[in-house]
């Protein structure tokens, strides 16, 4: 059973209009935007259009579209805050949090995207 959904989620609101959001990019399935307390110069929200919880309810049960339109989106992000890995550095960190173990605080699937500094290393 995935975490229900709740429609009144703040990420819901947002896609809703209800509440303001700094856009970064936005997709026929895909809406990105700049997180509230930025934890690196560039820290990104990326979220499906979608009502997914968590990240495997999302990867299991949206559709093809949906997926590549999301995942592509990412890319695109990365590259719209120029972070894109290149000889002279840069890159960028994508992390999802999904349930209680890994602290997600809003249940509406969503993907942080961190860069604009180094970011050292998080897993040994
Ligand atoms: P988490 O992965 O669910 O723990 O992260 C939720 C993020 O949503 C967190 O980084 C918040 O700063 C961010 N956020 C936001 O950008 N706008 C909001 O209105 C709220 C949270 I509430």
């Amino acid at each position: 059973m995935p975490f229900a959904y709740d429609d009144q989620n703040i990420f819901a609101k947002i896609l809703r209009g209800e509440i303001p959001n700094d856009t970064v990019l936005e997709t026929q399935h895909t809406l990105a935007f700049r997180d509230i307390h930025p934890q690196a110069p560039d820290h990104v929200l990326v979220i499906p259009k979608g009502p997914y919880a968590t990240y495997d309810h999302f990867a299991l049960a949206a559709s093809d579209e949906e997926i590549v339109d999301f995942t592509r989106t990412l890319g695109e992000v990365a590259r719209a805050v120029g972070a894109q890995p290149s000889e002279a550095g840069g890159g960028f960190r994508l992390i999802s949090n999904a349930g209680e173990d890994a602290v997600q605080e809003v249940p509406h699937m969503h993907v942080h995207l961190v860069a604009g500094r180094p970011l050292g290393r998080i897993l040994q």
